[in-house]
């Protein structure tokens, strides 16, 4: 396991103990204590986990960013129902998560595929490059979340726009016949979620190359509209406390990669 894949708060005790092996005085030295530091914890895993990426703009920066991210641990498609009742679980009722598109708070226990429960949602539609659910893009819990069963029917494999009727059973989101429009609290979400399926997935694996681009007419091929309104969205709505946890738990407990959007939300702009 590379130290990458450390959580940040554990890595230093590691990289110390490491040294103290390589001096030849493991066996006798007491543990380290590290040094105190006034660092936030972005400022650490910038100084770690996106070394390679600070500084960077444009395609260096994505291409800096698809190595990154791609050392990852992977999911089968039936363990991602487990993940999601931790990463999406209520702040406020461990017993239950929040589902992405109504934002009610629901019963972990009653996941499945009947009307009222709730399910799996790709919000990179995995139509959209035909990936299915083998582990790969269609099993990663970055942009996998809990939906209500008919609102997942709804959004379907629909490109992502403004505009359309609002949703009687999901107040706040608006569909018509080619997209779909999340309420506001989850716009950000929805854009980090799809850019970052674009930066992980580059066609150099199983998978196509998943890109976004400005269309709401994409069908099978592997890319999502509307890359506009996405950055906007992505202005709208900055990550709060449930995004930036969620990014977290997947980091520390399931893939051990993060969506760097979540945590530098200003490289949306500076790539795309
Ligand atoms: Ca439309
Ligand atoms: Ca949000
Ligand atoms: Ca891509």
């Amino acid at each position: 396991m590379s130290r990458r894949h450390l959580p940040v708060r554990r890595a230093l005790p590691a990289a110390l103990a490491a040294l103290a092996v390589f001096s030849g005085t493991a066996a006798a030295a007491p543990v380290p204590t590290p040094p105190s530091t006034t660092a936030s914890p972005l400022a650490a895993l910038d100084d770690t986990y996106y070394q390679d990426a600070t500084g960077k703009t444009g395609a260096a920066l994505k291409s800096a960013l698809h190595t990154i991210i791609s050392d990852q641990s992977k999911l089968t498609y039936s363990q991602v129902w487990d993940a999601l009742k931790d990463t999406d679980e209520d702040p406020a009722n461990s017993s239950n998560i929040i589902e992405l598109y109504t934002g009610r708070s629901e019963p972990k226990s009653d996941n499945g595929g009947n009307p009222g429960q709730w399910n799996r949602e790709h919000v990179w539609a995995k139509s959209h490059g035909d990936f299915g659910t083998a582990t790969g893009p269609g099993t990663d819990i970055h942009h996998l979340r809990p939906s209500d069963v008919q609102v997942n029917s709804t959004r379907g494999n629909k490109d992502f726009d403004n505009g359309g009727t609002e949703l009687g059973d999901a107040p706040g989101n608006y569909t018509d016949s080619d997209s779909f429009e999340p309420r506001d609290a989850v716009k950000g979400d929805v854009a980090r979620m799809i850019l970052y399926m674009a930066v992980r997935y580059e066609g150099d694996d199983a998978f196509p190359d998943l890109e976004p681009n400005d269309s709401v007419s994409n069908g099978s091929s592997p890319h999502i509209g509307r890359l506009s309104v996405l950055k906007a969205w992505s202005e709208q709505d900055p990550p709060d406390a449930f995004e930036k946890r969620r990014n977290d738990v997947i980091y520390e407990d399931y893939q051990h990669n993060r969506n760097p959007f979540v945590d530098h939300p200003e490289w949306v702009d500076a790539i795309w």
